[in-house]
């Protein structure tokens, strides 16, 4: 069971870091805030709750991996990074700019705490099942948690990764898939209807779960359980508002992959200051 109290500090943390999103990418001129402020509930509760992490030393061996495979919601992750201490607060307005260590998809090897580079999408599951692979061959314990977003399963390589995992019993994987029913251009069902995505991943030999991604506490009993449970991949449907918790951008493909002017920044923080107050 997730404590009221620590519900409520985690509830904080996401206000925060949605704050932060909404700054950067107004200074950077564009961004992606949809998914960003869709996945912002499942990334605090995996960085200050789930998964090990070493911000002073990144690289630990005994820490846990995060890839992030729909490389364009990092808004999210940088502002996540920041707030565990990987990198200074200061440093998430140079998003986006020339020489800036905060791409706009994720470069691996600049940025402290991230494992891979993506932004092509379709990789992340394949990446994470190379790096689960080698851990299972060592005998190590580390968990390998990928997010993956539902636009991502129109990838062909999506469903190699999927086969793959289970037919190598990867059960050191957890996949949390960000399924906002949105992409560039419009909803999934318009663009490339996924259907039940439960029983495809069920009959490739997956564990599946559904839950609000926006309730902690369903966040919290859902990776406890996929983390106890042994012999199969397992994953996540994380059921998200696209845009949550910025009432003009929710469930609308429009804020895909658009940058808020002054006036849309100004009343977003506002609206997200006044929620902040009514945590409880
Ligand atoms: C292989 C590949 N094809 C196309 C793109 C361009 N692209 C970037 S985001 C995106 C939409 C993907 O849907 P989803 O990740 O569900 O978007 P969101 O829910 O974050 O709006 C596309 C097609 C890409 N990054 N990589
Ligand atoms: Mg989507």
């Amino acid at each position: 069971m997730l404590a009221k109290k620590e519900e409520i500090k985690l509830k904080k943390k996401a206000n925060q870091i949605r704050q932060d999103i909404i700054s950067m990418i107004y200074h950077a001129e564009s961004g992606h805030p949809a998914g960003s402020l869709g996945m912002t509930d499942v990334l605090t509760y995996l960085y200050f709750k789930f998964l090990k992490t070493y911000p002073g030393e990144p690289s630990n061996h005994k820490r846990d991996y995060l890839i992030l495979s729909n490389g364009h919601i990092c808004p999210a992750i940088y502002a996540t990074l920041a707030h565990k201490g990987f990198f200074k607060m200061k440093e998430l307005l140079t998003l986006r700019k020339l020489g800036s260590r905060l791409q706009g998809h994720p470069h691996r090897t600049q940025l402290p705490g991230l494992e891979t580079s993506s932004g092509p999408l379709g990789s992340g599951l394949s990446q994470a099942c190379g790096i689960a692979l080698s851990l299972k061959q060592e005998n190590k314990k580390n968990q390998v948690v990928v997010l993956t977003s539902d636009g991502e399963h129109e990838e062909g390589n999506q469903w190699e990764a999927i086969m793959l995992a289970n037919k190598y019993k990867l059960d050191n994987i957890i996949q949390i898939m960000d399924r906002n029913h949105i992409q560039i251009d419009g909803t999934t069902d318009e663009i490339m209807p996924l259907k039940n995505l439960k029983e495809k991943y069920e009959s490739f030999g997956w564990h599946v779960q559904e839950i609000n991604g926006h309730k902690f506490k369903e966040i919290h009993n859902a990776l406890e359980l996929a983390k106890n449970l042994k012999g199969q991949p397992k994953i996540i449907i994380a059921n998200t508002t696209p845009g949550k918790g910025v009432r003009f951008m929710e469930n609308t493909n429009k804020w895909h992959g658009k940058a808020p002017n002054h006036e849309e920044t100004h009343q977003a923080i506002q609206e997200l200051k006044k929620e902040y107050e009514k945590i409880k």
